[in-house]
C-alpha cells in the first residue's frame, strides 16, 4: 500500500526506535522524566520561546492553549477552515466555552484587515475577544504557507487591540523547510506556538506547546485536567527529540514529491489542480468524474490510500512514508482509475 492519507502515518525509523529504546525515563507528572525535559528545553530553544510542555497530541496543545488564553464566554478569532475549529471535535466550545469568530481567508490565510473588521468596540454587549489563531502551514488550505509579512500585519492589529496570538504550527517545520525562514522567526510573532512531532517529522507520538514560562506553567495544569499528564513519557519524547534533530532538513524531499504528484495529477482527466499552488507536502485536488469518496475507494483497491476531505476533494500527503517511486506509482494508479 502507498499511504498518502496523511503525514501522521509515518512509522519510527530504526535509528529513532534505538533512541527511544535507550531513553532515560521517570515519572513526568512528578517532574522526573529527563528525556521529556530535554525535549521541552530543546523545543523552546528552537522556537525562541521561554518554555515548552510536551503533550500527547496537537489537538491537546491547541485546546490547552485556547483554554489557558481565555475564560468561558470569551471570543477567539480564527479561519473557518482552521484545524482547531474544523477538526477538533468542537473543543473550543466544549473545553473552553468560547465563541469562535470565523474568518474566510484564502486557503486558510486571512488579512489584518479581516481581523480589524471583526473587532468589537468596548461595550457591555460583546464577548471579550482574546485571541487570534493562525495555522502555518494550513492543512485544509492545502499546505499553504503564511507570508511572514502578513503574519506581522495580523500581529500588529492583534497587539493594538490587546489580543494574544497563537500559532497552530503542526507543520511549521514544513513552512520553514520550504521558505528558509526559521521556526524561531515565525514563532517570534506569537505568544504561544503548538508544534507536532508526529506529522512530517515522523515521530510516533506527541506535540509541544511553547510560550512564556508562566503561561506554560498554567498550561501544565490544563494538560493535567484534560488527562494529558503522562508518566514514563521519555520513551516517546525520545522519538520526538530524534525527529526534531534529524528529520527537519529532509522535509524538502516531501515537498519535491508533492510537486511530482501534483504535476502528474494535473495531466489527468477530471482532475483540477494547480501544481504552482502546492507549496509543501499537502496536495489537494478537485475531482469531477466521480464522487471523491468513490475515487478514494477505487484507489485503495489499486493500492493507493488517499483521503476524500470533501464531496469532490481528494487530499494526498507526502511524508517519510512514501518514496519518489511510490509517488510515481500513485500517479499511475490515479490514471488507471480515472480512465476506466
Ligand atoms: N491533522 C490530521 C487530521 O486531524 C486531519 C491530518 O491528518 O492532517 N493542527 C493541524 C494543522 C493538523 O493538521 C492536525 C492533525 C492537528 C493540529 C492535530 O494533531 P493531532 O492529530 O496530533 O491531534
Amino acid at each position: 500500500m502507498i499511504d498518502l492519507r496523511s503525514d501522521t502515518v509515518t512509522r519510527p525509523t530504526p535509528a529513532m526506535r534505538a533512541a527511544m529504546a535507550a531513553a532515560e525515563v521517570g515519572d513526568d507528572v512528578l517532574g522526573d522524566d529527563p528525556t521529556v525535559q530535554a525535549l521541552e528545553r530543546r523545543t523552546a530553544e528552537v522556537l525562541g520561546q521561554e518554555a515548552a510542555v510536551y503533550m500527547p497530541s496537537g489537538t491537546m496543545t491547541n485546546q490547552v492553549a485556547i483554554r489557558a488564553h481565555t475564560e468561558p464566554g470569551d471570543e477567539i478569532i480564527l479561519d473557518a477552515q482552521a484545524h482547531s475549529y474544523f477538526y477538533e471535535t468542537g473543543g473550543p466550545a466544549a473545553l473552553s466555552g468560547v465563541m469562535c469568530r470565523l474568518l474566510s481567508g484564502v486557503r486558510g490565510i486571512f488579512t489584518a484587515q479581516d481581523v480589524k473588521k471583526v473587532l468589537h468596540p468596548e461595550n457591555i454587549h460583546f464577548p471579550r475577544t482574546r485571541l487570534v489563531c493562525i495555522e502555518n502551514t494550513h492543512n485544509r488550505g492545502g499546505g499553504s504557507i503564511w507570508p511572514i509579512q502578513q503574519i506581522a500585519q495580523v500581529e500588529a492589529v492583534a497587539r493594538e487591540a490587546g489580543l494574544k496570538m497563537h500559532l497552530d504550527g503542526a507543520r511549521l517545520w514544513n513552512a520553514s523547510a520550504a521558505t528558509g525562514i526559521s521556526e524561531r522567526e515565525y514563532a517570534g510573532h506569537f505568544d504561544t506556538v503548538s508544534v507536532c512531532f508526529s506529522k512530517g517529522l515522523g515521530a510516533p507520538v506527541g506535540s509541544a506547546l511553547a510560550g512564556p514560562a508562566e503561561f506554560i506553567q498554567r498550561a501544565r495544569r490544563f494538560r493535567k485536567m484534560f488527562g494529558g499528564g503522562m508518566r514514563q513519557a521519555g520513551i516517546i519524547a525520545a522519538g520526538a527529540l530524534y525527529a526534531m534533530e534529524n528529520h527537519r532538513a529532509r522535509l524538502v524531499e516531501d515537498h519535491e514529491n508533492a510537486q511530482v504528484l501534483s504535476r502528474g495529477l494535473a495531466g489527468l482527466p477530471g482532475v483540477a489542480i494547480d501544481p504552482a499552488a502546492v507549496q509543501t507536502n499537502i496536495v489537494i485536488c478537485r475531482v469531477s468524474s466521480m464522487p471523491a469518496s468513490e475515487l478514494a475507494q477505487r484507489l485503495a483497491k489499486a493500492g493507493v490510500l488517499v483521503l476524500a476531505t470533501g464531496s469532490d476533494i481528494i487530499r494526498a500527503v507526502t511524508s517519510l512514508a512514501v518514496t519518489r517511486a511510490d509517488v510515481e506509482r500513485a500517479v499511475e494508479a490515479f490514471a488507471v482509475v480515472l480512465r476506466t
